[in-house]
């Protein structure tokens, strides 16, 4: 194996705190993914990106900005990737799934804040992400208050362009979103000194699309039952969507679905036809955060869709690729991030509709609905999804819960008596 001590000194990680997160990562995702029945051999490329987690694809990074290149980090679907791409940037997604830092991120933050915040504040303080040391740029937005605020921090330590997100999405709204991807675009050629063309801003559509399109094909074959490969296994490809290289991964994963259409003809599958399908739905599922996903499979049940960010909310729909010059190209990419539902909003009846459609399409047995503690939107807005379901008849189950494993036990005993109420 390569030696990536002296690339991450270089970057400026501390090595002593950086040596302890791996410690805690690989027996972790042995347990988690290793172990699973019947898993596609496509997986390798994806277990194979997650042992290099912090070595291939950061040497990868480091290359690009020796090039010349830059590199932009961001914490939310609503960043345009398409925009970075065109100007010669790498986008990655910075989104924290794991409790680190926590005693440096506290002297900035206060205790009872979400632990995405938490996490992505501790990850910069404690100099041990070397996704988040290669970003010459992070792009936040006006989310929520927590993340919103805690920008203004970050911005101490990283240069940080903020984007002003909608509440709502009337035509005032979409003007007020269009002319803020607009100046994302300007501040991203600012910072590369590349001119985005319309033709590198059409290529970068294209190709961010067709990553959607792989996942989006990906998602369908999960209709199936028995299902070809399990919620886990997806989860890790979505959440490896957000840094991997854009053409190798959307290529990998349409190898993959390759492989899952030939299950689907033979009706073979990870777990039995009687196993219970689930939706889950909620806050994002950052990695290597897979702690509920991981409680409902092992409890035998099965997860046929992820309405989160790090799921379908990040590749359904896709940016129309008609543009006919700039300012409409631009309009268009605006609107389908707009179109993202996400608890931000009032209201946020898109959200609603879509599970009722994903529970029906996808023949769930029942819906999880998670949210990470202290985050407001998504915890309130869990009555509203309640309300809808009920009325339909879906069964749900809300859990709230951050990223310590004190609760598992609990957790396990409360999804498995939903299992079986179902
Ligand atoms: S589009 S869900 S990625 S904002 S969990 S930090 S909301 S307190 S992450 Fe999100 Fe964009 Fe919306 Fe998606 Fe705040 Fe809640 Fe924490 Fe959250």
């Amino acid at each position: 194996t390569t030696d990536y001590r002296p690339m991450w000194e270089s970057v400026g990680l501390d090595l002593e705190a950086h040596d302890q997160l791996l410690q805690a990562l690989p027996p972790a995702y042995g347990e988690v993914y290793m172990n699973q029945f019947n898993r596609p051999a496509g997986m390798e490329y994806f277990d194979f990106v997650v042992s290099e987690i912090h070595g291939l694809r950061i040497h990868e990074l480091q290359q690009h900005k020796a090039a010349g290149g830059k590199v932009i980090g961001t914490f939310c679907v609503f960043v345009p990737e398409e925009i970075i791409r065109a100007a010669g940037g790498i986008c990655i997604g910075l989104c924290s799934g794991i409790e680190i830092g926590t005693a440096q991120a506290e002297k900035v933050l206060p205790r009872n804040i979400c632990p995405l915040i938490k996490s992505f504040m501790g990850f910069k303080l404690a100099k041990v992400c070397p996704y988040f040391e290669s970003c010459d740029m992070v792009v936040g937005e006006t989310t929520c208050d927590g993340k919103k605020k805690a920008f203004e921090i970050l911005n101490d330590y990283i240069p940080v362009h903020v984007m002003e997100t909608p509440q709502m999405k009337r035509e005032k709204d979409k003007s007020l979103w269009h002319s803020e991807v607009q100046d994302l675009l300007n501040r991203t050629e600012e910072l590369t000194g590349q001119k985005i063309t319309e033709e590198a801003l059409l290529q970068a559509i294209k190709d961010v699309n067709g990553k959607r399109k792989a996942l989006l094909r990906l998602s369908e074959l999960r209709k199936n039952n028995p299902a070809p490969i399990s919620g886990k296994d997806c989860l890790l490809i979505e959440q490896i969507a957000m840094y991997d290289d854009v053409s190798r991964f959307t290529q990998k994963v349409n190898e993959l679905c390759d492989e899952l259409e030939e299950r689907v003809k033979n009706s073979q599958g990870v777990k039995e036809t009687t196993a219970k399908r689930l939706i889950v739905t909620g806050t994002p599922m950052a990695i290597p955060n897979w702690k509920i996903p991981h409680i409902i499979e092992e409890s035998g049940a099965v997860i046929v869709a992820e309405e989160l960010c790090t799921g379908l909310r990040y590749f359904e729909n896709l940016v129309a690729e008609t543009g006919e010059n700039m300012d409409q190209t631009v309009e268009q990419i605006a609107a389908r991030y707009l179109n993202i539902n996400c608890a931000c909003f009032t209201p946020n009846e898109g959200r609603m509709e879509k599970l009722l459609q994903l529970a029906e399409e996808y023949k769930a047995d029942g819906i999880i609905h998670c949210a990470l503690t202290f985050c407001d939107p998504y915890a309130v807005e869990a009555n509203r999804v309640e309300k809808v379901l009920k009325e339909k008849g879906i069964p749900l189950l809300r859990i709230e819960t951050d990223y310590g494993q004190e609760d598992v036990g609990q957790l396990k005993t409360r999804i498995e008596a939903f299992l079986e109420l179902i």
